[in-house]
């Protein structure tokens, strides 16, 4: 199609040149048509790959608005493009994963009017619950291994989760877990690990089985990016392994299940307005979620609402659910505690900021701009020399981590503030490190240059303001996501390819121990640093 050969510049202006003519010509004559066949392939398509960015109303949210009032103004070539080679704003080029025919059919989809995508309700949730081995039939006492050092390892593309042995790295089994699986958290005892796929289904992993094995599963709802669990256990009662939840992005609620059978209890909306303009939006997705190890309660991120939510789950065994709603920033997307786990701080990364939440003060404490997209995952907590507690995020559209101070008691001039910003490699994703350990893994996975998206970057915590070393670790995929082991000695990290492995490298030499073949990993979680909340 014509579009390849026409050079980004010249579709640039020929964008100009037709949002002046868009105005004049009519709109409805440039629509494309679509057969019933194609208009679904380009649903399924955008949903799978798009929505997550963009929303599933296309109301835009990480991604812009990609409304037919936006896209009719440009032309399907442009658009055409644009999917094709990415931008340097941080969305991927599609061209090596989609086929010039789907980026053309998906082209002409976003100038269609989005479909309103189906309701999914404790009656459709209910329905799709899977009690595989009922608790009573589960083993007694934990595996001979030292379980608490397993990993949960994602593969996304196929759908798997994988656990490996953290002390003999040997694969123990590979589960089938939902399309698409995007994270792992364990259980507060850290027996059972959960996982939730974009397809909204949730399953859970019993790590005591020999091997660890799949007990229960639930659809709670199309479309979904965070899970966790209850993690309190105080004078306001023991609810460890008590309780899981589930945001979803569509249909926009969160879901409270009984945490050892995954069986539900309560489905809240979110659907709700947006905190600084009050209009209604339909589309107020559910995005990162942490338990709070204080109180008997879940932070949950309302992304475009810009709402941070402090959910109570103390009373839900009589069907209540108590809400704190604190207005942050729109936008909400990933994040985590801060050392002292009193202080959630969440990237609206849209905004170029990142939210800091008190949850003892039940209150917004500072609002911060740290550069172009943050993106923290769950962010690194470690003492800085100079700043003192720090928490420190990479960002999706720079190649640049910035710090936050975050003791507000020893270090109050530092703290809420970026003290230091240091240069990586490329745009990143996530950021690791270790209480025990002199090292800041930075990953380089959103660089447009594929060798520096190989690349992962590595600072020490003595010389913060000195040079980091670039490690090329692969010639083949993306470096992604990083992962310590119990004892804070080794580090894990996926090379997210079809042929893709998990890299193990000594944490003190920082040299390469071992590579475990695994075909397209993502995220990993250690069973012990994930039940502490340990980043
Ligand atoms: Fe993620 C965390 C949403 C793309 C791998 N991702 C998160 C969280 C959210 C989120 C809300 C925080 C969950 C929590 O802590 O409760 N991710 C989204 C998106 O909306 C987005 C931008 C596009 C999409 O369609 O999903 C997106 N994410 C990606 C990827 O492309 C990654 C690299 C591979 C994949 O799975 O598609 C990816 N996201 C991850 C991982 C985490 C994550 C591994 C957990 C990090 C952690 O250490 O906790």
């Amino acid at each position: 199609m014509a579009y390849r050969k026409l050079h980004l510049l010249t579709l640039v202006m020929m964008f100009c040149l037709f949002a002046g003519l868009a105005g004049n010509a009519s709109a409805e004559e440039s629509v494309p048509q679509l057969s019933e066949e194609e208009f679904a392939k380009g649903k399924q398509i955008f949903f799978d790959r798009c929505a997550g960015c963009h929303g599933t109303l296309r109301k835009g949210a990480t991604g812009p608005n990609l409304e037919p009032k936006k896209t009719r103004a440009i032309p399907v070539e442009a658009l055409a493009t644009i999917v094709s080679e990415g931008t340097g704003g941080g969305m991927p080029p599609w061209k090596d994963v989609m086929s010039r025919d789907e980026i053309e059919l998906i082209a002409k989809y976003l100038q269609l009017d989005p479909p309103q995508p189906p309701e999914w309700g404790m009656e459709q949730m209910k329905e799709s619950w899977k009690l595989l081995v009922p608790v009573d039939q589960r083993p007694k006492s934990p595996p001979k291994r030292n379980w608490q050092n397993y990993f949960g390892v994602i593969q996304r593309d196929i759908g798997k989760v994988t656990i490996i042995d953290g002390d003999t790295k040997e694969i123990l089994t590979t589960l089938n877990t939902g399309f698409a699986v995007h994270i792992l958290r364990t259980s507060a005892s850290g027996r059972y690990m959960y996982s939730i796929g974009r397809d909204g289904k949730a399953t859970m992993i019993d790590l005591w089985a020999t091997p660890p094995n799949l007990v229960a599963e639930i659809k709670t709802g199309l479309d979904a990016r965070s899970i966790d669990t209850s993690k309190y256990k105080g004078k306001l009662g023991n609810f460890i392994d008590k309780y899981a939840v589930v945001g979803n992005y569509w249909p926009p609620h969160y879901v409270i299940m009984k945490g050892d059978t995954l069986e539900p209890i309560k489905v809240v909306s979110s659907r709700s307005y947006t905190y600084d303009t009050n209009e209604f939006h339909p589309e107020p997705r559910v995005a990162s979620i942490v338990a709070s190890h204080h109180a008997p309660e879940w932070v949950l991120n309302i992304k475009e609402a810009g709402i941070v939510l402090l959910v109570d789950y103390s009373k839900i065994d009589n069907g209540t659910v108590i809400e704190t709603k604190i207005n942050a920033e729109r936008f909400l997307h990933d994040g985590g505690w801060d050392s002292t786990k009193r202080y959630f701080l969440v990237a609206a990364n849209m905004k170029n900021k990142v939210a800091v939440i008190d949850t003892f003060e039940r209150k917004l404490v500072s609002l911060i701009e740290t550069g172009n997209k943050p993106h923290p995952g769950r962010g690194a907590n470690y003492i800085d020399p100079e700043f003192g507690p720090v928490w420190a995020t990479p960002h999706i559209g720079e190649p640049m981590v910035a710090e936050i101070g975050t003791d507000p008691v020893k270090h109050p001039q530092h703290a809420w503030k970026v003290v230091r910003k240091m240069p990586v490699a490329g745009n990143g994703l996530f950021i690791k490190t270790h209480p025990k350990s002199d090292n800041i893994w930075v990953d380089n996975t959103i660089s447009k240059d594929l060798d520096i998206a190989q690349t992962l970057t590595v600072y020490s915590k003595k010389d913060l303001g000195g040079k980091p070393v670039n490690m090329r670790l692969t010639d083949h995929g993306k470096v992604v996501h990083m992962e310590y082991n119990k004892n804070g000695d080794e580090m894990w990290v996926s090379v997210w390819d079809k042929e893709g492995e998990i890299v193990i490298i000594d944490d003190k030499t920082r040299k390469v121990k071992q590579r475990i073949p695994l075909a397209t990993p993502t995220g990993k979680f250690n069973v012990w640093n994930t039940m502490q909340d340990e980043y």
